[in-house]
């Protein structure tokens, strides 16, 4: 009997949902991808899921993958690591977990707090003063990955691998937040890095955009 392929729940300017993507498609997995509106869950999604978070992987065996690091070992492991992004995780899985974990946790709230400061204070001056404390916050960690990339091409090592691709996409929120300001920091290495994620075919082909998904259409494979 056919097997149907795994459901992949996305939202597209999601950075988890980005690095699930990235690592679905160097895996070569071939997926249904739903993307859905956060503001707009549909009642599918929020059956499926525990969580009520984008990446969301569904397979065809009933077992939900809930989060994005997960299902990025998930597809790597299963295609065996075409591109060798494991290599890091291989030589040292508990060094790649304490950089998820740095990067999932204490700089992705200083993200948050930056980049949605007024979510967080009602006032403009304790946004500015806010915005300007956990922007330096998160530069610490930006600055750890400054000095390592002018000893290496890529956080993974010699090649991009997923302590490269897991980060990129909040790295790159962080640069939105104020363009102008990351720009000007002293941080030669991590700015030609992500430059070059960023104009890469590989980020363009995982930011396609798709209609939110609806129960009553053909599937969209990804
Ligand atoms: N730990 C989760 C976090 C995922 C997450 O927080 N995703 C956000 C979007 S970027 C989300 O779905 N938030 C729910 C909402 O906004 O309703 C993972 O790594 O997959």
């Amino acid at each position: 009997m056919a097997k149907n392929l795994p459901i992949f729940w996305s939202f597209r300017r999601c950075p988890y949902a980005m690095r699930a993507r990235l690592a679905v498609r160097s895996a070569g997995i071939k997926v249904e991808l739903r993307e859905i509106l956060l503001r707009d869950k549909p009642s599918a999604f929020l059956t499926a899921s525990a969580t009520k978070t984008v990446p969301v992987l569904e397979l065809d065996d009933g077992r939900v993958i809930e989060e994005s690091r997960d299902i990025m070992f998930w597809a790597l492991k299963m295609a065996q690591d075409p591109e060798g992004w494991l290599a890091p995780h291989t030589k040292d899985a508990g060094a790649v977990s304490a950089f998820f974990e740095r990067l999932d946790g204490p700089f992705k709230q200083h993200l948050d707090r930056y980049k949605y400061a007024t979510r967080f204070a009602e006032n403009k001056k304790e946004i500015a003063e806010n915005q300007v404390i956990h922007r330096t916050e998160g530069a610490v960690f930006l600055g750890e990955i400054e000095a390592l990339l002018s000893k290496q091409a890529c956080l993974s090592g010699a090649k991009m691998g997923i302590l490269d691709f897991g980060c990129l996409p909040f790295i790159r929120q962080f640069r939105l937040a104020d363009m102008h300001w990351f720009d000007a920091q002293d941080w030669p290495h991590l700015h030609r890095w992500l430059a070059a994620f960023l104009v890469s075919d590989r980020f363009s082909q995982i930011m396609e955009k798709y209609p939110p998904w609806q129960p009553e259409q053909a599937p969209v494979y990804f």
